[in-house]
Formats: C-alpha cells, sequence, structure tokens
C-alpha cells in the first residue's frame, strides 16, 4: 500500500533506471544485444527488485507510465550509448494489449532515430493467455513496424504449440529452471534440446537464460542454442559500463 503510492512518486523523482544485461552470440562470441531491466532505488529501501514493484505497478495501472518510462530510457540508451546493440525491453501483458502500444512504439523509434530491428520486446506466455484479440492484433503491428518479439521464459508456462505458429515470434528465450538443471537432469537437457529445435523448424532465434557455469555453455554450444544470456558473462549493468566491457571485449 505505501509502496504503491511511493512507486507513483518513484519516476517524478528520478528513482528508476535501466540496466542491461548482455547476450553473446555463441558462434562468434561477440555481444550483440543486451536485455534492459528497469530497478528501483528507493532512498530508504535501496534497490527495489522488479519482481517485487513489477507487480504491484500491474495491478494499479502504473506500469503503463513505468512501462512507457523505460522504453524511452532504453531507446535514448540504444541511440547514444549502446548504437551497435539491439536492444531488448520488457513489455507486461497489460501493455501490449493496450491499443495505443504500437504507436508509442512507433513514436519513440522516430525520436530516437531507431532502425526498428534494433529494438525487441519481451513478452510472457501469461499473456497469451488472456484476452488475445487485440495482443494478437498488436504483436502483428509490431512485426509490421520491424520491432522484433522474443517470447520469454519458454517453457515453463502454458504454451500450446499452436500459439507458437499463431504468434510472430522472433526469438525465443529458453527459461532458465531449464539451464539451472542441464547439467544434473536428462530431461532439462532434451527439453533444450527439442526446444531449439522447434525454433529451429518454425526460423526463430534463441538464447538461453540465466548461464552460470561454464559446463552449461559447454553443452548448449554443443545443441547448437544460438546466444546465451547469464551471470557467466555479466550481471545486469548500468549502460555506461556495458560500453567499457564492449570496448573491452574485443
Ligand atoms: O532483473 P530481475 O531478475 O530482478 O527481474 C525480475 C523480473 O522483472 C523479470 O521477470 C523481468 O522480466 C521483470 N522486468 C524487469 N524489467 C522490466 C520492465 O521494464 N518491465 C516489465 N514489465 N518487467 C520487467
Ligand atoms: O524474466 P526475465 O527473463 O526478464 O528475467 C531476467 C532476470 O533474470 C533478471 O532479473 C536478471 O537479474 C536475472 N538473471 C539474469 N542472469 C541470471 C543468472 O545467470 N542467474 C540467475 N539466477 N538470474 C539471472
Ligand atoms: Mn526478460
Ligand atoms: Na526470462
Amino acid at each position: 500500500i505505501t509502496i504503491e503510492r511511493e512507486l507513483r512518486e518513484a519516476l517524478a523523482r528520478n528513482e528508476l533506471v535501466v540496466h542491461y544485461q548482455p547476450q553473446v552470440d555463441l558462434r562468434t562470441w561477440t555481444i550483440r544485444s543486451a536485455e534492459a531491466l528497469v530497478r528501483w532505488n528507493h532512498p530508504t529501501l535501496g534497490s527495489v527488485s522488479p519482481s517485487e514493484f513489477v507487480p504491484v505497478a500491474e495491478e494499479t495501472g502504473l506500469i503503463h507510465n513505468i512501462g512507457a518510462w523505460v522504453l524511452a530510457k532504453a531507446c535514448s540508451d540504444a541511440r547514444h550509448l549502446l548504437p551497435d546493440l539491439r536492444i531488448a525491453v520488457n513489455a507486461s501483458a497489460a501493455q501490449v494489449q493496450r491499443a495505443g502500444f504500437v504507436n508509442e512504439l512507433r513514436q519513440l523509434l522516430n525520436r530516437y532515430e531507431l532502425k526498428p530491428s534494433q529494438l525487441e520486446v519481451e513478452i510472457t506466455e501469461s499473456l497469451l493467455m488472456e484476452d488475445i484479440a487485440v495482443a494478437l492484433e498488436n504483436l502483428h503491428a509490431i512485426k509490421q513496424l520491424g520491432v522484433r518479439i522474443a517470447l520469454d521464459d519458454f517453457g515453463t508456462g502454458y504454451s500450446s504449440l499452436a500459439y507458437l505458429r499463431r504468434f510472430p515470434f522472433d526469438k525465443l528465450k529458453i527459461d532458465r529452471a531449464f539451464i539451472r538443471e542441464l547439467l544434473s537432469t536428462s530431461d532439462a537437457r532434451a527439453i533444450v534440446r527439442t526446444i531449439l529445435q522447434l525454433a529451429r523448424v518454425l526460423g526463430m532465434d534463441t538464447v538461453a537464460e540465466g548461464v552460470e557455469e561454464p559446463a552449461q555453455l559447454e553443452v548448449l554450444s554443443h545443441v547448437g542454442c544460438a546466444a546465451i544470456q547469464g551471470f557467466l558473462v555479466a550481471r545486469p549493468m548500468p549502460a555506461e559500463q556495458l560500453v567499457d566491457l564492449i570496448a573491452r571485449w574485443d
């Protein structure tokens, strides 16, 4: 309740920040993209995780303001600091279901003079379960615009294979639950393999999330995963730090 009131003021007080976590292409071992992750620097509580405040923002409708701010910040950083990276931004179901969402994207692309393909929107499977008429229309319009669409946390929710054909996804993000068990259970490895095959057949890109150990990277390379994201490469960090990391990378 108090978190809701404070969240309302957080934007105006400039307490939200966006960090970026790189994704590494496994074929070339280069950083080609990064995921934008919002953080809340609370004056007394310190850094508050989005897993705590995003649900509150969704319940109260504040997610529209916060989401718009994150998108604009990510576009600004993509333009000024990270022009060679594709930037992926998480969008809540409510955002994608709003009629004005595609226009918001179009205006940002114009304002920051970005190639549409430099931007990627990450959505979760929960979106597919809600009232999907507007969402489906918006996803197709986003695709038309040339902005890429990634399906986040893939494999954990309710993912009917039919949805994969019906929605225009460019990328599947393999949930870290499978990566965590990759070395210890054979079914996790089988599931990852199957997701990768499915992605290949459907012409979708892939990234494994939550990669923390070299041995996981080893397996993922072996089974043909396109890219990895996780603490093994780097934790989410401010854009300026990512610029430094990339400069040191080559
Ligand atoms: O970075 P971290 O692991 O704390 O993120 C926790 C959750 O918050 C993740 O599921 C992530 O997708 C979500 N998240 C991070 N940034 C955003 C954002 O800008 N918008 C939305 N809707 N979710 C976000
Ligand atoms: O749901 P989504 O994929 O958007 O969530 C991304 C979240 O995962 C971020 O909050 C980020 O901090 C977290 N994360 C990223 N890499 C790793 C990792 O290697 N291990 C763990 N445990 N979490 C990670
Ligand atoms: Mn994500
Ligand atoms: Na995810």
